[in-house]
C-alpha cells in the first residue's frame, strides 16, 4: 500500500462532518471538542509536511487554553518554538476543510506548492492539556502523523509553553536547553535561584506566593517543578485539579475579565497572588488591600515591571541595547503613557494574538511583549545575548555594580522562555525581579495607575461583518459603526473604545476605558448597543452590567 493509500484509508476513521468549515483563528483551531477529531488527524498530516519542509521537529499542541472545558483546539509549533508561519495557516485550512473525497488532492497540492521531498524524515512532538477530550484528540494527531510516515514523540500532559520549549531545544541541538521535562525545570529554576542570590535577605513572607492553577495543566506541572526551586519560592497552590472544573470561576482569563479574585483562593491582605490560564501560557497577578479592594496586575503591569528592570540593569551594566515594549489595543492607556513618557522606551501596537506581538518584538535588541491578558515574554536578539554573556563572564570588571548587573541580565535571559509566553517562566521572572528590586506587590502596583476599563462580548449573526484596521483600533465595516464609536468616545474624558471580532470565540469583543468606572461602563454599554444595531446583533439587546 502506498503512503497516500494509507492516509486515505486512515482518514476514513476520522471522518469530516460534511459541510463543516473551521478557521485557523488567533491561536489555531478552536471549537467544541466534538467537532475536532478530523481536524486533529489532518493537523497530524500537515505537521509531517511542515517537518519535511523545514527539515526540523515540529510541535502539535492539543488545547483550548482558557475556553470552557467542553471546547478543545490545536495549534502547530514551528522549529524555533514559535507559532506556525501564516502561509501555513492557509494550508491548514485547506486540509481541515477539504471534504473526505478530495483530502488527498488537498494534501498533494501542499506538497507540490512547497516542493516537499517526501523522502525526508519527519519528527513531531505532541502535547496536550488536561481536558477529558484531549487524550482521544491527541491520539488522532498521532494517527495522522504516523499515516504519513512521521515519527511521534508524545510528551503527554504538558503546558503549551513546555511543548514550545521542547521543540526549540530539539532544533537548536541542545543550545537552548535539553528537550526533557527535567531539562525545562532545571534551566528555569537554576536561573531563578541565581537571580534570588542577589536578594539574600528575603523573608519567608516575601518568598510566599499564592497560585491559582485554573484546575489545569499548569497546576500539575508547577507541583513537579517545586522541588527544583530550592525553597526560594514558597507556593500555596489552589485550583490544582483535585476538584473543580477547568477555567470555571478561576484562572487568568476569569480574573482579568471579571476583575475579581478567583473562587477557591484564600487571600489575606497584601498577599501576592497569581492565576494561570488553562494551558499555562498566561499569567496575571493581584492582591487585596486593607480596605478589601482588589488590585489587578495584568500583562501591562508585568511588561512595565520587566521593562523598568531591564532598562535599569542595562544602564548599570553600561550596555547600549534598545529595549522596546510591544502591546495590543487592549493595553491600558496609562501603561502606554508610562512606558513612552516616563520610561522612554519604544512602544509598538500590533493586532491581537501573540504571533503578531512576537513578530514585532523580534525587530529589537530586547523586545518585551505582553497582551493585557497576561500572555507574553521577552525576546533577546542573538547579538544582545552575545554581548550580555560576554560581559557576565568578563572577570576583569572591577566595578561591582556593573558586574552584578551583567550577571542579573544573564540569569534573566535563562529564566525566560523565549519561545512563547509561559506562565511558569513569567512567574519566576516577576518573582525574581521583585526580589532583586526589593519591591512589594503594592509598590509594583504604584508604578502607574490603570484607567478604569471594561471588556464586553456581543453575539452577532456573522462576526465577519466587522473588519478593522490600524492594529484593530478602528472599524472599516459595517459602514457607520466607527463613526458611532467616535461620537460616543467624545462624550467621556480620557476615553477610548474599539470593537473587533474574536478569533477564538463566535462573538464580537468591545473594549472601553475612561476616567471613572461609571463612565467606562456607560461607554461600553453604548458601544455594545451600536454593535448590536449596526452589525447584526442576535438575541436580547445588550443590557447595562449593573
Ligand atoms: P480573541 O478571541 O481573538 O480576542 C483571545 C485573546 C487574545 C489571545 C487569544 C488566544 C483577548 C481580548 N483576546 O483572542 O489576547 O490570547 O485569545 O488565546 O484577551
Ligand atoms: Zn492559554
Amino acid at each position: 500500500m502506498t503512503q497516500f493509500e494509507k492516509v486515505f484509508r486512515n482518514s476514513a476513521l476520522h471522518p469530516k462532518p460534511v459541510g463543516l468549515v473551521l478557521q485557523y483563528g488567533t491561536a489555531g483551531f478552536r471549537t467544541n471538542a466534538k467537532e475536532l477529531d478530523h481536524i486533529m488527524f489532518r493537523m497530524g498530516l500537515l505537521a509531517v509536511l511542515r517537518s519535511k519542509k523545514t527539515k526540523a521537529t515540529i510541535g502539535v499542541m492539543v488545547t483550548a487554553s482558557h475556553n470552557p472545558e467542553e471546547d478543545n483546539g490545536v495549534k502547530l509549533v514551528d522549529p524555533m518554538g514559535e507559532m506556525v508561519t501564516p502561509s501555513w495557516e492557509e494550508y491548514s485550512m485547506q486540509l481541515a476543510n477539504a471534504e473526505q473525497d478530495v483530502l488527498l488532492t488537498a494534501l498533494k497540492d501542499v506538497i507540490e506548492k512547497e516542493a516537499i521531498s517526501m523522502d525526508q524524515d519527519a519528527n513531531i512532538f505532541i502535547g496536550k492539556d488536561t481536558r477529558p477530550s484531549s487524550e482521544k484528540l491527541s491520539q488522532a494527531v498521532s494517527d495522522g502523523v504516523m499515516s504519513l510516515g512521521g515519527h511521534v514523540h508524545d510528551y503527554g500532559v504538558v503546558t503549551t509553553p513546555q511543548l514550545h520549549f521542547m521543540v526549540r531545544c530539539q532544533n537548536t541541538q541542545g543550545c537552548y536547553g535539553s528537550p526533557t521535562m527535567e531539562g525545562y525545570y532545571r534551566k528555569l529554576s537554576q536561573a531563578f535561584v541565581q537571580l534570588t542570590k542577589h536578594a539574600p535577605n528575603r523573608t519567608d513572607d516575601q518568598k510566599h506566593l499564592l497560585v491559582d492553577g485554573a484546575n489545569g495543566v499548569g497546576a500539575l506541572r508547577l507541583r513537579d517543578m517545586e522541588r527544583f526551586l530550592q525553597n526560594q519560592l514558597q507556593i500555596s497552590l489552589f485550583n490544582d485539579c483535585r476538584e473543580g472544573k477547568l477555567n470555571f470561576q478561576c484562572g487568568a482569563d476569569y480574573v482579568k475579565v471579571q476583575q475579581k479574585p478567583p473562587q477557591g483562593v484564600e487571600m489575606s491582605v497584601g498577599e501576592r497572588c497569581c492565576s494561570f490560564d488553562g494551558d499555562a501560557d498566561r499569567i496575571v497577578y493581584y492582591y487585596k488591600d486593607s480596605d478589601g479592594c482588589f488590585h489587578l496586575q495584568d500583562g501591562d503591569k508585568i511588561a512595565t515591571l520587566i521593562g523598568t528592570f531591564l532598562k535599569d540593569m542595562l544602564t548599570q551594566a553600561g550596555l547600549d541595547l534598545q529595549v522596546a515594549v510591544v502591546q495590543t489595543a487592549y493595553a491600558n492607556g496609562s501603561s502606554t503613557r508610562y512606558l513612552e513618557d516616563v520610561l522612554k522606551v519604544t512602544v509598538c501596537c500590533t493586532k491581537t494574538g501573540v504571533k503578531h506581538l512576537h513578530h514585532a518584538a523580534q525587530e529589537f535588541d530586547i523586545g518585551v511583549y505582553f497582551e493585557a491578558n497576561g500572555h507574553g515574554t521577552v525576546l533577546f536578539s542573538n547579538a544582545a545575548v552575545h554581548k550580555i554573556e560576554k560581559l557576565a563572564q568578563d572577570s576583569s570588571i572591577k566595578n561591582e555594580k556593573k558586574r552584578t548587573a551583567a550577571q542579573l541580565l544573564h540569569s534573566t535571559i535563562n529564566v525566560i522562555n523565549q519561545a512563547v509566553g509561559d506562565a511558569i517562566s513569567d512567574m519566576l521572572l516577576v518573582e525574581g525581579v521583585l526580589a532583586v528590586q526589593g519591591l512589594s506587590v503594592q509598590q509594583w502596583d504604584a508604578i502607574y495607575s490603570d484607567l478604569p476599563n471594561r471588556q464586553r462580548k456581543i453575539k452577532v449573526a456573522d462576526r465577519r461583518v466587522i473588519t478593522t484596521t490600524d492594529a484593530e483600533r478602528r472599524v472599516v465595516t459595517p459602514p457607520g459603526l466607527q463613526e458611532a464609536v467616535d461620537m460616543l468616545v467624545k462624550k467621556y474624558p480620557q476615553s477610548r473604545a474599539f470593537v473587533r471580532p474574536s478569533g477564538t470565540e463566535d462573538i464580537i469583543r468591545v473594549y472601553a476605558e475612561a476616567d471613572t468606572q461609571e463612565n467606562t461602563d456607560a461607554l461600553a454599554q453604548e458601544v455594545c448597543l451600536a454593535v448590536y444595531r449596526l452589525a447584526g446583533g442576535v438575541g436580547e439587546e445588550p443590557k447595562p452590567l449593573h
